[in-house]
């Protein structure tokens, strides 16, 4: 079952290593062939290479489009060396076998990813070098099929130890690996024609309404990493990131120091960069999260500051948390950072007085990105379920002041605004149910994931009492605050919660069936209140 190289045709457009190949080819008395460009590099190294018009009898057409695509390459990759009538044809058509083929395809993932137009992207779908990676693997039993210049060291061990042949195992896994190949390169193109680049692109409402396609099911996804564990040291985790789109996000993150990421760490952090994303632009923002949900966020005329009042929130259960910024990181904030113990912190950059702050915590795991996500990108969210998986678009809903409806008698002053406003944003990123009480650009107090919205709000009212505690303050930084409530207040006993805390002023859905009777006690207490219109659940 080994089989001896006597004719390689190589057809590469990465051309890493392909001269090198190609001399240690020539030097085993293997017969050269080659396309164009290829054929070139091989040529201009001062070897022999053979045109494939040489062998097909036709030029190289269509601006490349048709190349190999002929009997003469097929029938040398696909016929059965062993079959008496596959034999014939080969004689009577004068088709001489190919033993090796080389080739990897056209950079379509890489056009997409660089933001190439539509034409760009469609030329580099490759047609010519699929159809060969898939005839040779097909004829694995004979031909040798390498798609990936780091095989080729390998490919040239394999010649050297079995003199100039490959055995069949060596070409089955070779074979395996031009399949997967061949499935991504085509799952990559079926993402791009359902989604375009719907990952990064960041669409605005109409445009995510006028390109619906929860009903596409992404399928080009690849495996990045195995991780140690999953959630829970029992479970096996890996971590997967779509193809031919520029994705941005914790996978594409620069690690720069600490351990490997666990899963609960990507989970953590990817919480965190999607809040901080939501202040992109913006004065610096912090935000400290502990298993997905913030324990504090604030955004400062600093950083320094936004991190020590988002620290303020809840000193408690900032320890061990996960940091993420929305502005490059400062020395001075990233000294303050290291005072506490901290999982990870994720920046887009870091200056050098921070990177050198770091590096004394050594189990700090630093993750730095270009830049930060779009929190307007479309995009879609999976969640397996018993029996099969549901598939939703993420939830990019974003309101401005313009939005908010006023309710009751009072009017919210501009300040109450800002700080409701503020509120509802980070609300969006609680667990529900979820109530956040945030004042001057901090939040004060976070209730995240009960099951009925009275304890989120005393959870949160509690916490802020002992952070001023913390901290020395006459009172609890609740008082004189916006309440965010992520869903409608149901009873007139959400405003209790609000007055309770000492908050002035509430942001919420609206839309209940007692909204009456919660205006009405708002009113009666001399709160203010605006309804957003827009629903923020997080299960
Ligand atoms: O345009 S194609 O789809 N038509 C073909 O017949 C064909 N044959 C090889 N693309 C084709 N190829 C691809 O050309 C290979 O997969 C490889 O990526 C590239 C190498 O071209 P060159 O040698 O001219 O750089």
């Amino acid at each position: 079952s080994n089989v001896t190289i006597k004719r390689a045709l190589l057809s590469v457009s990465d051309k890493t290593g392909v001269v090198d190949l190609a001399r240690a080819l020539a030097d085993k008395d293997v017969e050269l062939v080659s396309t164009g460009g290829t054929a070139k590099a091989i040529r201009d190294a001062g070897l022999p290479v053979k045109d494939i018009s040489e062998i097909t009898g036709f030029p190289e057409m269509m601006d490349g489009r048709v190349k190999t695509l002929h009997p003469m390459v097929h029938g040398g990759l696909l016929a059965v060396r062993d079959n008496d009538a596959h034999v014939a044809a080969m004689t009577e058509h004068g088709i001489g076998a190919i033993d090796l083929l080389v080739v990897n395809l056209y950079p379509f993932e890489q056009t997409v990813a660089r933001g190439g137009c539509r034409d760009e992207v469609i030329e580099n779908i490759d047609i010519g070098g699929p159809a060969m990676v898939r005839s040779s693997a097909k004829n694995h039993a004979f031909v040798t099929i390498v798609t990936d210049p780091a095989d080729y060291d390998e490919l040239l061990a394999e010649l050297d130890s079995l003199d100039g042949a490959t055995s069949l195992a060596f070409r089955t896994r070779m074979a395996g690996k031009a399949y997967a190949r061949t499935a991504s390169y085509d799952a990559a193109i079926a993402n791009w024609f359902a989604f375009g680049d719907a990952f990064t692109n960041p669409l605005g409402p109409e445009a995510l309404k006028a390109t619906p396609f929860v009903d596409k099911l992404p399928l080009a996804f690849s495996l990045k990493d195995t991780l140690r564990y999953g959630e829970n040291p029992h479970q096996q985790a890996a971590v997967y990131v779509p193809q031919a789109v520029g994705a941005q996000g914790i996978p594409q993150a620069e690690q720069l120091q600490g351990k490997e990421l666990s899963y609960n760490n990507y989970n953590d952090a990817d919480a965190a960069l999607e809040l901080v994303s939501e202040f992109a632009g913006g004065d610096p923002a912090v935000a400290i999260i502990k298993h997905a949900n913030p324990c504090g966020v604030a955004q400062c005329p600093t950083l320094l500051e936004a991190w020590q009042s988002a620290l303020a929130c809840d000193s408690v259960s900032a320890f061990g948390g996960i940091v993420a910024t929305n502005v490059p990181l400062d020395g001075p904030t990233a000294e303050a950072i290291c005072e506490i113990f901290t999982e990870v912190v994720i920046a887009p950059g870091a200056d050098d007085a921070a990177r050198a702050a770091f590096a004394a915590k050594k189990n700090l795991r630093l993750l730095l990105l270009d830049r930060l996500p779009a929190a307007s990108r479309p995009g879609f969210q999976m969640k397996t379920i018993a029996g099969g998986l549901l598939l939703q678009s993420r939830d990019n809903g974003d309101i401005g002041a313009e939005d908010l409806k006023v309710v009751t008698k009072r009017q919210p002053s501009e300040q109450e605004l800002a700080d409701c406003l503020f509120a509802w944003k980070v609300a969006k990123h609680v667990k529900s149910n979820a109530i956040v009480f945030a004042k001057d650009g901090s939040t004060a107090g976070i209730g995240a994931g009960q099951m009925n919205r009275r304890d989120s709000g005393r959870i949160a009212a509690v916490r802020a009492r002992e952070a001023a505690e913390t901290a020395g303050w006459s009172e609890s930084r609740t008082v004189g605050s916006a309440m965010a409530s992520d869903a409608f207040l149901p009873f007139a006993d959400g405003i209790e919660v609000a007055l309770d805390a000492g908050a002035s002023v509430v942001i919420q859905p609206g839309g209940a069936m007692r909204d009456e009777e919660v205006i009405k006690a708002a009113d009666e207490a001399g709160l203010a209140m605006v309804f957003t219109g827009m629903r923020h659940f997080r299960h």
